[in-house]
This record gives C-alpha cells, sequence and structure tokens, in this order.
C-alpha cells in the first residue's frame, strides 16, 4: 500500500503547468525559470523539483523530459 501512495505522490510531479500531463510544455516552463524570463509560483516549484535536491535546475527539466 506505501509504494500505491508513494506513486500517487509522484505522478503529479513534474506538471508544473498542471495541465494533467509531464511533457515538455512544463520542461519549458522550468527552463524559463531557470534562464529568469519566466516566474513559477511556489506550488509550481515544488512540481518542478522532480530529482528531490530541492533545487529547480537543469536536472529537473531532463527528468521532466524523460518522464
Ligand atoms: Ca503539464
Amino acid at each position: 500500500m506505501h509504494n500505491i501512495w508513494l506513486y500517487a505522490m509522484w505522478a503529479d510531479k513534474g506538471d508544473v503547468n498542471a495541465d494533467g500531463v509531464v511533457n515538455k510544455a512544463d520542461a519549458a516552463l522550468v527552463l524559463k525559470y531557470i534562464n529568469g524570463t519566466k516566474e513559477l509560483t511556489s506550488g509550481q516549484l515544488e512540481m518542478a523539483k522532480m530529482n528531490g535536491d530541492d533545487k529547480v535546475d537543469m536536472l529537473d527539466v531532463i527528468a521532466i523530459l524523460n518522464s
């Protein structure tokens, strides 16, 4: 049961624009944030933290693209 709960938690990770899918559009948003051309809400930043190191950087963009 614990694993199912974890999966449910992770299923939303990466969906920065909250449209229900994790894809290039989310990666593009995070890239813009990294470049300083786009502000993200704290909730969006949480979604962007794909690799769990509490920073939002290129590693998270790559993780989104690979998800
Ligand atoms: Ca999305």
